[in-house]
């Protein structure tokens, strides 16, 4: 039985990296070192093993094995979700058995994507997913693998067992939609960082991003500024997040985000091929750049600068 129901997974959920030592190999201990840092911080909860986790670079067993390493060491503290998607429903339906056998709270998948699947196939893989779990899934829209409509989600929300949306596009305005017709318990967390404001505002129950991992302080007094009803606040910060945002994008993502962990003493380790990594020099040049980008902004209260 899931130690958290899907309508007490709210709040800032990093979407967790994976770390990887210098040889590419799954780093178990500086994964468990991220999960304390995090829970240290404050955040609510984590979405492991998605895009910003590199689940597809990794095999089947890898991702089990992280899963497994992050229920052992959040012992229940938080709740997990599990982003089980892959290419084949076979391969999504045994990651989801597997998650269910070692405790994680909810599942998670994009649609299958790479081939134009169909409307039909796709309200099928999710099927079969939903049956092979008793856990809640919450499905994922994001351009990345073809973004659905509102009728598509409309369709899949009437499936038993989808519980939710993890929506990652700025057509936020669907996030009202999704709430009047689908209706209100219906979870909504959204999924791009750069409008974590805008989200909260159109009613998101919760915040799932990778940025979340790096900056977690900065995103959680976002959010209460948004529900204390201090937008000019809530502005402010994420005029802060979305400076680190298009900094981070435009110097390697979620190689960066790992090297922003480890100054602030949460070692993140490296990125996957081909994901590119900062060599010494590189990482050298990076923390001067983020100096300037400090000085420029008059960036206050990001732990990540202020540990440089
Ligand atoms: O949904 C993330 N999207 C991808 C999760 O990984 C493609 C977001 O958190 C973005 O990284 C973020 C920055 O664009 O919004």
């Amino acid at each position: 039985m899931p130690k958290f129901e899907l309508k007490n997974i709210t709040g800032v959920m990093p979407a967790l990296v994976t770390p990887f030592d210098e040889n590419e190999k799954f780093d178990e201990k500086r994964m468990r070192g991220i999960i304390n840092f995090l829970i240290d911080r404050g955040v609510d909860g984590f979405y492991i093993t998605g895009s910003t986790g590199e689940a597809f670079l990794m095999s089947p067993e890898e991702r089990k094995r992280v899963l497994e390493v992050v229920v052992d060491e959040t012992a229940g503290r938080l709740p997990v979700i599990a982003h089980i998607g892959a290419i084949g429903t076979h391969t999504s339906v045994d990651l989801a058995e597997h998650a269910q056998e070692n405790g994680v709270d909810a599942l998670s998948s994009v649609p299958p994507f790479y081939w134009p699947f169909t409307s039909n196939m796709i309200q099928n893989y999710y099927t079969d997913l939903t049956k092979s779990t008793d856990l809640p899934m919450i499905i994922y829209n994001i351009p990345l693998v073809g973004l659905m409509g509102f009728e598509q989600i409309m369709n899949l929300s009437s499936i038993k067992g989808v519980g939710g949306i993890k929506y990652t596009a700025p057509t936020q305005f669907d996030f009202l939609r999704i709430k009047e017709e689908i209706g209100p318990d219906f979870m909504v967390y959204s999924g791009t960082d750069e409008m974590a404001m805008s989200g909260l505002m159109y009613g998101a129950d919760g915040l799932i991003g990778s940025f979340y991992n790096m900056i977690p302080e900065v995103i959680i007094e976002l959010c209460k500024a948004v529900k204390e009803n201090d937008m000019s606040k809530a502005k402010h910060l994420q005029e802060v997040v979305n400076k680190i945002i298009f900094f981070g994008i435009a110097n390697k993502g979620v190689s960066f985000i790992k090297r922003a962990m480890a100054w602030q003493g949460a070692d993140a380790g490296y990125c996957r091929k081909p994901f590119d990594n900062f060599t010494s020099n590189e990482e050298a040049e990076l923390k001067e750049k983020c100096r300037q980008l400090m000085q420029n902004h008059k960036l206050e209260g990001v732990a990540f600068l202020d540990a440089i």
